[in-house]
């Protein structure tokens, strides 16, 4: 097959990044935010992730937004903070959380930048946490929809593409780590009545958004990592598949399709799980017709058929930044995960494959035919200011480049791309190795150690991606 040296993207296509609010924000106790769950795992993770000052969007808004015009960008992802809006019990919203996030959304329209806004980003308020335990209690369902409903009131006049909870399948998949998980004793079954309760959350949210917000858009965010067989042998071509529902298909079948898969129904019932579903569920389940896909994709994974016998191993990630620590996971008789020799990986371990991207985008238009917009994909690096006081970030730019042309081909292949927002736009905290991971276009001079004057430095990266803005894709 033949392709132009550059693939052609669409008139109206959205460039744009990325963040979080935890992760970008700081001003934790500021303005009437209550705590955040996140905050007391972030400091248990110090001194890699403590967000009270993070980038310290929450100050620097207005320059960042300057930022992103002088980029040409047409899109911004970010997402609202819970405990910014509600920071109680008491059925009260904070005027002051509201007033920011008018203010930023404000700012963006006024510079041409198209808002795409997530509700939940792992920041849940400690007193939601304490009053349902955490997602483990159906009352959280009522305070969720509280909120939403509230953010699709106060911003939905502006805010037309919403995006319901973050990687709802990496946060089941790696509960631990993204603290979804409170007895890990018990999380191989409790995870399934957690997910569920997460999912009638999501059915709330896009039920609300459709009824609030006057020709609103919203879907899921699912953390994508495609994976191969590790060879032509039939079974590990079977054990790919059964990894692929395990991590990511089931979620999004089920927000697709609004029904639980055959899949996952026989794996419960093989290993006697009860997901807790009761009358009335999935009759409201039914009504959440999602609008399009969020797409988080970074990297791919590969696995092998696992013997029934074998010995299971729990997923290790890499948390130091020394490549050769992840550790790869064994469920015996499912699948096991093994490494690619066909590509190279960053200093975390996640291999760098931006064919992915085209893999995934084409799986994702074969099995649900809905838009889709790129919502996070980057590449997470080691970096310091150099003695000239820029950053020259080659291997990011290499990164993007590749990405995006996969994409390109991709929306050629008839995948209905409509934007592109890398993770990140400033550096912010990662999810747990703090400013020591940097993903940003925008440096920001601070470190894990001293908060430095948290100047924002325009790194190569940035310079390149506002030519290919400009060119709408053209000059990758
Ligand atoms: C995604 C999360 C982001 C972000 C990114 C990079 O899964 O949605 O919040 O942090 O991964 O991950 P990390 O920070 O662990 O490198």
């Amino acid at each position: 097959m033949h392709y132009k040296e550059n693939p052609t993207f669409p008139k109206d296509f959205l460039w744009g990044a990325s963040s979080a609010a935890w992760q970008v924000e700081g001003a934790v106790a500021e303005d009437g935010r209550a705590p955040a769950i996140i905050d007391l795992n972030s400091k248990k993770k110090k001194p890699y992730a403590d967000n009270s000052i993070a980038s310290d969007h929450y100050h620097f808004y207005k320059e960042d937004v300057q930022l992103m015009k002088e980029a040409g960008f047409t899109s911004y992802r970010f997402s609202i903070a819970w405990p910014r809006i509600y920071p109680d019990n008491s059925g009260v919203p904070n005027q002051l959380g509201i007033d920011f996030y008018n203010n930023l959304i404000d700012e963006l329209i006024d510079n041409g930048i198209t808002p795409i806004v997530t509700l939940y980003h792992y920041d849940m308020p400690v007193w939601v946490d304490k009053e349902f335990n955490g997602w483990y209690d159906r009352g959280i369902i009522d305070a969720f929809d509280q909120y939403v409903r509230t953010c699709f009131n106060e911003f939905g006049d502006r805010v037309k593409y919403w995006l319901a909870i973050n990687e709802q399948n990496m946060q089941i998949v790696y509960g631990d780590w993204l603290g979804v998980c409170k007895y890990p004793e018990t999380w191989f079954k409790d995870k399934w009545k957690v997910n569920h309760i997460m999912n009638l959350c999501h059915s709330k949210a896009v039920i609300a958004c459709h009824e609030l917000v006057e020709g609103g858009k919203i879907g899921p965010v699912p953390g994508m990592v495609p994976f191969y067989p590790e060879s032509a042998n039939p079974q590990d071509q079977i054990a790919a598949m059964n990894a692929e529902e395990l991590t990511e298909k089931i979620w999004n079948d089920f927000n697709a399709n609004r029904e639980y898969n055959g899949f996952i129904k026989r794996y419960w019932k093989e290993h006697d799980i009860d997901p807790d579903i009761r009358p009335g569920d999935m009759e409201l389940v039914a009504q959440a017709e999602i609008d399009f896909f969020g797409i988080n994709c970074y990297r791919s994974n590969v696995a092998k058929a696992s013997p029934a016998d074998s010995e299971y191993q729990e997923i290790g990630l890499n948390k130091s930044g020394e490549k050769g620590n992840f550790v790869y996971p064994n469920y015996p008789g499912i699948f096991e995960q093994t490494n690619n020799p066909f590509v190279e990986t960053t200093d975390w371990d996640w291999e760098i494959d931006p064919v992915a991207m085209r893999y995934l985008l084409r799986y994702m238009e074969d099995h649900y035919h809905l838009p889709m917009v790129i919502t996070e994909n980057g590449y997470g690096a080691h970096e310091t200011l150099g003695e000239d006081g820029k950053v020259h970030d080659e291997e990011r730019i290499k990164f993007l480049k590749e990405n995006i042309y996969q994409i390109g081909l991709a929306i050629e292949d008839g995948a209905k791309v409509f934007g592109y927002n890398p993770w990140s736009f400033t550096d912010l905290l990662s999810t747990g190795n703090g400013m020591a991971k940097r993903y940003g276009l925008v440096y920001i001079n601070t470190t894990d150690e001293d908060v430095l004057d948290l100047k924002r430095i325009k790194k190569d990266s940035y310079y390149w991606y506002k030519e290919v803005i400009a060119s709408n894709g053209a000059k990758v």
